[in-house]
């Protein structure tokens, strides 16, 4: 799905603002018409759940209404009209006066509706937006709905970061003409100093096609004719992690008499990826990846986008030598893929998947197991909604050159039955969508190379392991053998790169310790060490993504103590030590693999 541009043909007008807010009163979102009968207002974009003292509202299980009014200009006469939602999470479902125009399921990507028929140019629209929080066993991510004795609606899920919701990210009206550039693909290779760019553009009728590929500077270095294509760039300047550089693929749509009827215009970086025995390589040469699981996550704006942090965050990740990351538990807003794009940030690109784990929820509450693939759990509805959230992930980032492997789940109970016919599909589907980036999904501590059902099916490993924190908790002696032994295990059986995507030790900024006492920053410090020393005498390894960047809302439970508090930094931003020691590993590195300390 092509992010809306302005271009010589589209104009984009943004919709972000105050906008009045309601709760639905009960959980059907209709019958619904007119005005908001509201005082209270909301900022878009943002979350709701932090912006009003009423807990109420906070803990609401079910609709919010957003309201706002808006004016097409006038200049749009003949042109089509689009309304974009870039998130509601979860379920948004869009009015233009008292006429429903657009529904989605999926709360971290896009939909749009063509209003052209519904507003008029110059006039004037009622827009509602309603904003659905409800996870059920068949939304990424899953979770349940309860009753409780006072007859109030709870919702409960299986991740521990907050469930956020409303309208996160902006949202827009834009216009393009009657015929339309819908989509574009690019894919880059390399043959010697030559890139090349194979591209394939949709439109809505049928009509001639031409494309430009401009450099940096806004010179044609190729062009081609034709809806499908290779363009070859000679000398050409790759994408490289740190190093970013892009072009811009301009697709122009003429009519019968050669007239420019639409102009689109795609960013591209040329860049390969490729996993080959146990590396993996961008552009031919081995990368290390050094980095975070992030959250999008701030005070007060919850999981709004926000461009300060945006800007903050990278400057962190760059100040630390964090050269990747992933989106972890959820596709992120564009706006931070692009910024990656641009600053050769690397990106390990996840779907909502995350919490299809009944292990874990059993763990946690001291209940009796229960399957977690089976007609009553999750079953192929479940898959269904999967699949539908790989391929809106898919459509929406296939073309930035940072994301450079999809991750399909995380911690999903790869080790139980059923494991393997629910996610055989959906590795299929991923590489049949696309067939250039590697596959992978975060495994989940419970699951060992011996008893994981699914890691043949994909080409890295990515593992989250808590040695020292979940177990052998204090022991860091004992959680570097076990980990050593752990990772052994998966490099041995399998013969795939592995990284580890997840480790990490709640820390107390403040709390100090001279022995290995747990919340201490000294802790956090030792314990990263431990993993680090252990992470250095695998071959295979080829990456390590601490838990997390930073400090992150959870929902209520004892596991947690005012939000997790994992993060390198705080959710102030502020370092804490471990930081310093990060930066000193991570730095010289430059995305090469820690060598000396290798058997
Ligand atoms: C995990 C999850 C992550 C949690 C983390 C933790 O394994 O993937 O979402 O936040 O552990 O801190 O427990």
């Amino acid at each position: 799905m092509l992010k809306p541009r302005s271009t010589a043909t589209r104009e984009l007008v943004n919709l972000d603002g105050i906008w009045r807010f309601a709760v639905a009163r009960d959980s059907a979102p209709e019958p619904w018409a007119g005005p908001l009968d509201t005082r209270l207002e909301a900022p878009v974009p943002a979350s709701y759940n932090d912006l009003f003292t009423d807990s109420a509202i906070r803990d609401h299980v079910g609709w919010v209404w957003y309201q706002r009014s808006v004016r097409v200009p006038r200049g749009w006469a003949g042109e089509r009209v689009v309304l974009r939602v870039d998130a509601a999470t979860h379920e948004g479902k869009v009015y233009v006066d008292d006429v429903l125009v657009a529904q989605h399921v999926g709360g971290y990507t896009p939909f749009e509706a063509d209003i052209t028929e519904h507003v008029r140019p110059g006039g004037e629209f009622r827009l509602t937006i309603g904003v659905n929080n409800e996870l059920t066993s068949v939304t990424m991510p899953p979770g349940t709905i309860t009753v409780s004795a006072d007859g109030r609606r709870k919702q409960t899920y299986l991740h521990d970061f907050y469930n956020y919701a409303g309208l996160a990210r902006s949202v827009w009206l834009y216009s393009k003409p009657a015929v339309h550039v819908d989509d574009v693909t690019v894919v880059t290779g390399l043959d010697g100093a030559t890139g090349t760019v194979d591209y394939s553009v949709e439109t809505n009728a049928p009509a001639t096609v031409r494309v430009r590929a401009l450099d940096a500077r806004g010179t044609e270095v190729a062009a081609a004719e034709g809806p499908n294509g290779t363009l070859r760039i000679d000398d050409v300047t790759l994408w490289r992690p740190g190093s970013a550089y892009l072009y811009e693929l301009v697709v122009d749509v003429l009519d019968g008499d050669g007239e420019v009827v639409d102009t689109f215009a795609e960013p591209f970086g040329v860049r390969t990826v490729e996993v080959r025995g146990t590396q993996f390589l961008i552009n031919g040469e081995p990368f290390y990846f050094t980095g975070f699981g992030r959250h999008e996550d701030t005070p007060v704006r919850g999981k709004g986008h926000d461009d300060a942090y945006l800007v903050h965050d990278f400057q962190l990740m760059e100040w630390i030598g964090a050269n990747s990351f992933r989106t972890s538990h959820y596709p992120y807003a564009e706006e931070v893929m692009e910024f990656a794009d641009r600053h050769g940030i690397v990106v390990i690109d996840e779907t909502a998947a995350v919490g299809l784990n009944l292990a874990v929820e059993a763990g946690l509450l001291g209940t009796p197991p229960r399957a977690t693939f089976s007609d009553d759990t999750f079953n192929d509805e479940t898959r269904a909604a999967h699949a539908q959230a790989i391929r809106e992930l898919i459509a929406r980032d296939k073309n930035h050159p940072s994301v450079v492997m999809w991750c399909i789940a995380n911690e999903p109970s790869s080790n139980e039955e059923g494991a393997r016919e629910y996610f055989e599909p959906l590795v299929e589907l991923t590489r049949k969508l696309d067939p250039t980036r590697p596959v992978t999904y975060a495994a989940v501590m419970f699951a060992t190379h011996e008893n994981d059902l699914i890691a043949d099916l994909f080409d890295v490993l990515c593992i989250n392991r808590y040695y020292g924190w979940y177990i052998a908790t204090g022991d860091l002696a004992t959680a570097e053998m076990y980990l050593e032994g752990d990772l052994r295990g998966w490099a041995e059986k399998f013969g795939k790169p592995i990284m580890v995507s997840e480790y990490g030790a709640d820390t107390l900024p403040g709390l100090h310790s001279i022995w290995d006492a747990p919340w201490t920053e000294e802790y956090q410090l030792a314990y990263l060490e431990a993993n680090h020393r252990a992470f250095d005498r695998i071959d295979a390894f080829i990456g390590e993504h601490v838990w997390n960047f930073a400090d992150f809302q959870t929902t209520n439970g004892i596991h947690r103590v005012g939000g997790n508090k994992k993060g390198i930094f705080t959710r102030e931003r502020h370092p804490k030590a471990a930081a310093h020691a990060l930066r000193q590993r991570w730095l010289p590195l430059g995305g090469r693999k820690p060598s000396g300390t290798v058997e």
